[in-house]
């Protein structure tokens, strides 16, 4: 690696601390939106001001799973192509910055409309329930403005290929590009649904919506998305981690491979979302759900790989026995410690995420508290985590200050109150969901009926749990001061592990675009197209919009 490569320019800097001050202000807000949940879903807490329980629910959802992520996924991946393929080109770099003020006006707009009440339809906007049309805009230009960045991604790998023929493109820039070319197939589907049915209906112009339709296509967006979330951790996990821990990538080819396992399988598995809905023959969900454990394969892959560079490594600084080398593991290191509690709360989390796709049990948890439970250990926890993580390096990178002692400890306490909040939480969520407990809905005792005050006791540990997240999130956010603004200036390492020197080059294979693009829309087309024709052939007269808030 060149000296040159090792430090981001200044203006490409410049244009990725914009995403993460975004991201961060929306935890801000979203965290505490989320405080609020869990108080008023404990019953001893009631919303001043006529704020319904709705309302919150929608900003919170909206603006840590769309927003935080997306602008700090964009951001991230900027960052990695910059370090790892070098800087961006004046128009790149141009083109970043008009995604990120499309998506920044698109998030404006929608959030204004939902602080206005007129859009408290939760971030999965289901049809019939009906947004004021600005809601909807505002999330397409969302889309748009990640669209905008996206291309330039691309644009800079396809540069930096017709520089470097013949060579395997940096791995980072490769990932991001994987993922970028995910997130282009992926939002197809919601642009579809909202530019041909949310918008027209939310302004009057038709008068019904077929819902099953609309929901199909939001789920061909929202699995892929979960894995545009995960991608950016994993990108952590392969290639930052081993240096961080003083080792060497497991292998590039193997990472090369789980990425693109994720590209063709992340698309055609939406319905086991949708396991429950009627209108979709059985045999085409059963055909989903098999592609949905095909999409577990590459998580496992890297639960492999990980186990793996953490033993070679242990095992090179003289560990003994199945599991000593966890004792050399950097435990003082929240680059490490913090992503690395994430990896941990991917254990359960993907487990329940097995259970969830197996359809006989999705009957049991779907709707219930249990299907939050899972989400908050993937995303809220594995995904974010490890965000965290980066942006604790990452942002000192950006700023040309360094994470001290005293904010590296503090980083380490971040990640396990985490730990122990999402503990509670996560843990009740799931045990109320067994019980029946219902998600998406506010404090209620059903009229005191006996299974609902089974629930409550579970909804106060939810709590005290979420009380702890929200400790958590104003230490994260201290550090996130502390490395934008106070930290004293010097040099913190982006740091990007380099292959063992065993491992082969990655094969060309893996840049042949079309192949797997070609591969990916083919499954695509099988897993929907005669469910899609089934549900416009044999679709009843649509519905009206509803406005339940
Ligand atoms: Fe999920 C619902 C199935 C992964 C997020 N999921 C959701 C929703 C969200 C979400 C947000 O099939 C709710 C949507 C809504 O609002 O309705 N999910 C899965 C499956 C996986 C999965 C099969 N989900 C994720 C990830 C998410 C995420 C990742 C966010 C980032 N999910 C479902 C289903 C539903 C669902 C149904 C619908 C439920 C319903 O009825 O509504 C798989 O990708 C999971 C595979 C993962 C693994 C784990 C591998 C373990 C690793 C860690 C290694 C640890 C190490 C450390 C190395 C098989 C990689 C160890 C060290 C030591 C010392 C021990
Ligand atoms: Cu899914």
């Amino acid at each position: 690696m060149s000296k040159a490569l090792t430090k981001i320019d200044r203006k490409d800097a410049k244009m990725v601390m914009a995403h993460l001050y975004v991201a961060f202000v929306s935890l801000a807000i979203g965290g505490l939106c989320g405080l609020l949940q869990v108080l008023v879903r404990s019953g001893k807490v009631q919303l001043p001001a006529g704020i319904s329980y709705y309302q919150i629910l929608t900003v919170h959802g909206v603006i840590l799973a769309l927003v935080l992520t997306t602008f700090f996924i964009i951001g991230f991946q900027f960052a990695a192509i910059s370090r790892t393929a070098g800087t961006l080109s004046n128009g790149i770099r141009k083109t970043g910055w008009a995604g990120f003020w499309t998506m920044l006006i698109g998030t404006v707009l929608a959030a204004t409309m939902i602080l206005l009440n007129e859009a408290s339809v939760l971030y999965t906007f289901y049809a019939p329930l009906q947004a004021h049309f600005l809601f909807y805009l505002g999330l397409t230009l969302v889309v748009v403005g990640s669209w905008i960045s996206c291309a330039g991604m691309v644009a800079a790998y396809v540069k930096w290929r017709k520089a470097n023929p013949g060579k395997p493109g940096p791995l980072l820039t490769f990932m991001s590009v994987v993922n970028a070319v995910l997130w282009f197939i992926a939002t197809l589907g919601v642009a579809a649904t909202v530019l041909f049915q949310l918008l027209p209906w939310s302004m009057g112009l038709v008068d019904r919506v077929n819902v099953a339709v609309s929901r199909t296509l939001f789920w061909y967006f929202g699995h892929p998305l979960v894995y545009f979330w995960l991608l950016p951790a994993y990108m952590c996990w392969y290639v930052i981690i081993p240096k961080v821990i003083g080792g060497k990538m497991f292998s590039d080819t193997m990472a090369r491979l789980a990425f693109i396992l994720f590209l063709i399988f992340s698309i055609p598995v939406g319905f086991h979302h949708q396991l429950l809905e009627p209108g979709i023959d059985p045999a085409w969900k059963f055909i989903q759900v098999i592609l949905t454990f095909m999409v577990a394969i590459p998580s496992l892959m890297t639960a492999f790989a990980m186990f793996a560079t953490f033993e070679l490594y242990g095992r090179s600084q003289g560990a003994k026995g199945l599991f000593g080398w966890v004792k050399k593991l950097p435990w003082n290191d929240a680059r490490f410690t913090v992503p690395f509690i994430g990896m941990l709360a991917f254990i359960p989390g993907g487990i329940g995420g097995l259970i969830n796709a197996s359809h006989q049990l999705n009957a049991v948890i779907h709707n219930t508290i249990w299907v939050t439970g899972h989400f908050h250990l993937t995303i809220a926890t594995t995904v974010i985590l490890t965000y965290f993580g980066v942006a604790y390096w990452l942002v000192p990178h950006l700023t040309g200050r360094v994470l001290t002692k005293k904010m590296n400890r503090l980083a380490i306490i971040q990640g396990v109150t985490w730990a122990v909040g999402m503990t509670f939480m996560s843990g009740a969520m799931h045990a109320e969901g067994l019980l029946g407990g219902p998600r998406r809905s506010a404090f209620s005792t059903y009229g005191d009926a006996p299974q609902a005050l089974e629930w409550i006791p579970y909804q106060i540990a939810q709590a005290v749990g979420g009380a702890i997240l929200f400790l958590s999130i104003i230490l994260c956010l201290i550090i996130f001061i502390n490395l934008a603004f106070f930290a004293p200036k010097g040099e913190e390492e982006f740091p990007v592990s380099e292959a063992s020197e065993h491992a082969a080059q990655p094969s060309p294979v893996f840049e042949n675009w079309k192949l797997w693009v070609g591969i990916t829309a083919a499954l695509i087309l099988f897993a929907y197209t005669i469910p899609f024709i089934d549900m416009i052939q044999n679709a009843p007269p649509g519905a009206k919009g509803f406005k339940l808030w």
